[in-house]
């Protein structure tokens, strides 16, 4: 059978032979007790890898941006958050139930936030409104095209929020994809956020997990509400074994999935029907539009599936294919010549 091509995310990655290795020969303990010997070491290395003081292992993204909102917070306080960050989008339910947060959502624009909106909606002093507890930026934005914000671009909203004293939390996702498009250390695009949230499953290929980090002080007060939601994994070296793999082998061979995403840009655009400015994919995630007349969104997903190619709908007639480890520059030219077969009947 022909090998499907799985281009719905990069959360479908498979770990590498090194991780599976690497998970087998684990030394572990009961990390509620702090004593797994792997997650100790991946959370001192994650710490390290973008220059804060510790970090802790989650489960998800999602697990991490809850913890890291609610650590910021006390209830009731608001958070400025792009209308179209994955905190907000998909996952705005888990603050509002859980940490009692109301989200004030501003207009995302390429990925960044306006600073001079984000001025405006920082609350003032006042009995009648609630207390700006956090900002919260994406780096690299999901929902707009997987775009790479550079230093100045998150310094600019950073420099607002520090006037005002509002905490500032990175929902890095994608961070070593933003930091390896922009030829960085990841630490430029960290230093100066209270707390970063980053993927170690995604673009890094590990089959669980994600990272929080911070300074000492806030890691142990997320450590507690990580508890709080169920987050004690007990022998956990089985994951943070692969989580290691990820940070010391998988960042920098980002650049392929890049290159492939370009490739994939620039083929879909030679193809009638579709639209894409292939110079608007800087990292691994392809976002582009099935033009009107045309199938839907769902048509041309279930078409694709047909040829043994898998993208997902990304609302209205846009969808989505990301890159990522195990996807060859022969599956993009398969990828191409299945799409253009089914544009053309
Ligand atoms: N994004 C996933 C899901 O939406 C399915 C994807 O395929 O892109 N922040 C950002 C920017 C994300 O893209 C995601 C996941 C998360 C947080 C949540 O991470 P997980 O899926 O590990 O909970």
């Amino acid at each position: 059978m022909n090998k499907i091509i799985d281009l719905r995310s990069d959360t479908v990655t498979q770990p590498t032979p090194a991780m599976r290795e690497a998970m087998y020969r684990a030394e572990v303990g009961d990390d509620v007790f702090g004593e797994d010997p792997t997650v100790n070491r991946l959370e001192e290395l994650a710490a390290e890898k973008v220059g804060k003081e510790a970090s802790l292992f989650v489960v998800s993204g999602t697990m991490g941006n809850l913890v890291s909102i609610v650590t910021h917070c006390q209830r009731g306080d608001e958070v400025i958050i792009g209308d179209q960050a994955h905190a907000f989008y998909y996952e705005v339910g888990g603050s509002a139930v859980l940490g009692g947060l109301p989200f004030h959502p501003l207009p995302n624009r390429d990925g960044m936030l306006d600073p001079g909106e984000v001025e405006a909606a920082i609350r003032a002093d006042n009995i009648h409104m609630p207390r700006t507890g956090l900002v919260c930026l994406e780096n690299t934005h999901n929902r707009q095209g997987g775009v790479a914000l550079t230093p100045a671009q998150m310094d600019s909203v950073i420099r607002v929020a520090r006037r005002y004293n509002v905490p500032v939390h990175l929902d890095g996702a994608r961070i070593f994809n933003a930091a390896v498009a922009l030829g960085l250390d990841v630490r430029e695009l960290t230093r100066n956020v209270d707390s970063v949230m980053f993927c170690l499953s995604k673009g890094l290929s590990a089959p669980v997990g994600s990272m929080v980090a911070g300074d000492k002080d806030y890691i142990q007060r997320a450590r507690k509400y990580r508890k709080m939601v169920g987050g004690g994994l007990r022998q956990a070296g089985i994951l943070a074994a692969a989580g290691i793999v990820a940070l010391t082998e998988m960042v920098d061979r980002m650049a392929e999935d890049h290159e492939a995403a370009q490739l994939l840009a620039q083929g879909l655009s030679q193809i009638k029907g579709l639209i894409i400015d292939p110079q608007k994919v800087q990292t691994n995630i392809v976002v582009f539009e099935v033009g009107s007349p045309g199938p839907s969104a769902q048509e041309f997903v279930a078409n694709l599936a047909k040829e043994g190619v898998r993208v997902i709908p990304f609302g209205g007639r846009r969808l989505r294919a990301v890159t990522h480890y195990g996807i060859e520059k022969q599956d993009i030219f398969m990828a191409l010549a299945a799409i253009r077969r089914i544009m053309a009947t």
